[in-house]
């Protein structure tokens, strides 16, 4: 699209909208942006922008300007319901994410990781793969850095390696993954979406909007999308947890004897994760996700099992950190849904006390349950959904509500002995108390140096 002379519409200043604004104005597009906090909040968002020639309409959520746009650019935290899309969608003003923006520009192969959990562990071990193997890669996208200031970057790169969440997949239309990868689905983000069948049909979207010579890899274990699983123009490549279907399809993973097994082009390999630095069955999941896509992409077998066991993980995502008077530490602070939770809680071997709580999205916590009360033997909760969870489970399991994470760290270790795990996997978003879930498990991992000591993760 040419963009020059064009007035488009940003809502939000976040990163997304950064990189929109000096991606559009760098185009010769007159550029609005309208922001919902107010204009001191933001001082370090016109920082970034500085010199840049943009117009700001802070502390709003609506303007005229919305019903006289050429296009608007909706930030992903932006919900459909905010009235200056509604306004535009009467006017029949195309409304995209800066995303689309980029895709509609490039001519890469694109490969795209979504689903509600482990999205971006498959993806940081995906672009891991890739480079081991030799191919020049550009990560982005809701892993953290958006597209579109890598642009640069991709022109040089062999292929763009996006992780997509379902407000990118709502905004991104053009997205043609030559290698779509979706992981799991679970109830997320319900204050976003009408129900949870509308959330899962906007994760299905990455297999049906695969390129037709691409696959198109997806878990074949995961209940709703067997359910929602229709025609898809490109090669399925299944992978199952559970069951071995290597005798039932050409190509896929599933695993063997604690081990992943590949199929592609109907010969089998064997890949040894043993030592693998990732901790549990859900990213076994996302291992076989991540080789077959490498494998779609031509890498060399032997390189990637190298690469499988130098791969050392990302913080917050299940990280053991700190092992001490035989009580294990972890970190799952990005566990923000019941679903990522649940996966959490099932991953543990012995008796778990679990930190849990925060801002609850809509969500129904009544499906962790029947888990808790198998696996948790004391519960500590805080931030708003507190008195919400603890009315569910108190009826399956002692629980007790805390004010900080300090007294959540000092309640979780006085119940706990040898052989017990101290978990933090809140099932809640964190903004009620934390900017973000990265502040909120450092501020887990403090508590526990601050209490047990600093140390090594070994006893
Ligand atoms: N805002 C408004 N009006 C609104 C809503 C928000 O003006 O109605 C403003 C906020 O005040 C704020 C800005 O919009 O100033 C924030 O926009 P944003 O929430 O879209 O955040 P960005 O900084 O642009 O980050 C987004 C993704 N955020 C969300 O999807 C919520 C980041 O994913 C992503 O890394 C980044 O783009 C780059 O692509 C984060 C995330 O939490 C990690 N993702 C969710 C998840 O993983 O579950 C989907």
């Amino acid at each position: 699209m040419n963009y020059t002379n064009k007035h488009i519409v940003i809502i939000g200043l976040g990163k997304s909208g950064i990189s929109a604004g000096r991606f559009l104005t760098m185009h010769g597009a007159k550029v609005s942006v309208v922001e919902a906090r107010p204009k001191e909040d933001m001082y370090e968002s016109q920082l970034i922008l500085q010199g840049v020639d943009v117009d700001y309409y802070f502390n709003t959520h609506m303007h005229d300007i919305f019903y006289h746009a050429d296009m608007v650019v909706a930030s992903p935290g932006v919900a459909m319901s905010h009235p200056g899309i509604i306004a535009a969608k009467e006017k029949n003003i195309p409304i995209v994410g800066d995303m689309e923006l980029a895709v509609t520009m490039m001519d890469k192969p694109i490969i795209a990781v979504t689903g509600t959990n482990g999205k971006t562990t498959t993806t940081a071990l995906l672009s891991h793969l890739l480079n081991s193997a030799g191919l020049s890669v550009v990560t982005g996208g809701n892993i953290g850095t958006p597209i579109l200031d890598m642009h640069d970057h991709i022109m040089h790169a062999q292929v763009v390696l996006l992780e997509v969440s379902s407000f990118q997949l709502d905004t991104t239309p053009s997205l043609r993954p030559y290698i779509s990868v979706l992981l799991n689905i679970s109830p997320d983000h319900l204050d976003r979406y009408a129900g949870f069948d509308e959330y899962a049909k906007s994760k299905m979207r990455v297999l049906t909007q695969s390129r037709s010579d691409g696959f198109a890899i997806y878990n074949a274990a995961d209940k709703m999308i067997r359910q929602l699983l229709g025609d898809i123009d490109a090669l399925p490549s299944p992978f199952c947890g559970l069951t071995d279907i290597l005798d039932d399809i050409g190509v896929g993973a599933c695993i063997q004897n604690g081990n992943i097994s590949l199929k592609i082009n109907d010969i089998v390999e064997h890949y040894d994760i043993q030592d693998a630095h990732l901790y549990g069955s859900a990213n076994m999941e996302n291992m076989m996700a991540a080789l077959l896509a490498a494998r779609h992409m031509g890498c060399d077998s032997k390189c990637l099992q190298q690469a499988m066991l130098t791969f050392k993980g990302l913080p917050h995502r299940m990280e053991v950190i700190l092992k001490k008077h035989g009580i294990t530490y972890i970190n799952d602070s990005k566990g923000t849904n019941t679903g990522a939770t649940y996966a959490a809680l099932e991953q543990v071997q012995g008796p778990i006390v679990l930190i849990a709580g925060g801002v609850s999205k809509g969500t129904d916590f009544s499906v962790l349950t029947d888990i808790i009360h198998k696996k948790v033997k004391h519960l500590v909760l805080m931030g708003d959904a507190a008195s919400e969870m603890k009315s569910i489970f108190s009826k399956v399991v002692s629980v007790k509500k805390v004010s900080s994470m300090q007294k959540a760290v000092r309640e979780a270790v006085s119940q706990s002995v040898d052989g017990d795990t101290v978990l933090l996997s809140p099932a809640c978003a964190s903004f009620d108390m934390f900017s973000d879930y990265a502040d909120r498990g450092r501020s887990f991992l403090q508590s526990v140096y601050e209490l047990c000591g600093e140390g090594t993760c070994e006893d």
